[in-house]
């Protein structure tokens, strides 16, 4: 997985995994329609989506108050939705922080643009 340096409305510059998601429907066809860029111990920074729009809608964290690596649904836990998410390879993070926060349920929600 390539990493990028960005920074966002929240803060930065970071080192991210960009973790680039592919579009099954075109076989053969080398397009990439969603970039998530994850930071490891913060979780997911910016998401970048051409599937829908021109020019791509871009996500941003803008704020956080008391995070929980793998939180995706951005519900306050890491449970076994974000795991089915994890193990999906939609939006990833390394297993060993994962694994740190798997249970909690006192996380705060990320906020994005
Ligand atoms: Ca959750």
């Amino acid at each position: 997985m390539e990493s990028e340096e960005l920074s966002v409305s929240f803060g930065g510059p970071f080192t991210a995994c960009v973790n680039r998601k592919h579009n099954e429907g075109e076989p053969g066809i080398p397009y990439w329609y969603q970039y998530f860029y994850i930071v490891p111990d913060l979780g997911m920074v910016k998401e970048v989506d051409w599937r829908n729009d021109t020019p791509p809608r871009n996500t941003e964290l803008v704020g956080i108050q008391d995070p929980c690596v793998g939180d995706f649904d951005e519900d306050g836990d890491v449970d076994g939705i974000d795991l089915s998410i994890q193990a999906g390879d939609v939006a990833t993070v390394d297993l060993k922080y994962f694994a740190e926060y798997f249970g909690a349920n006192n996380c705060v929600t990320m906020i994005y643009n």
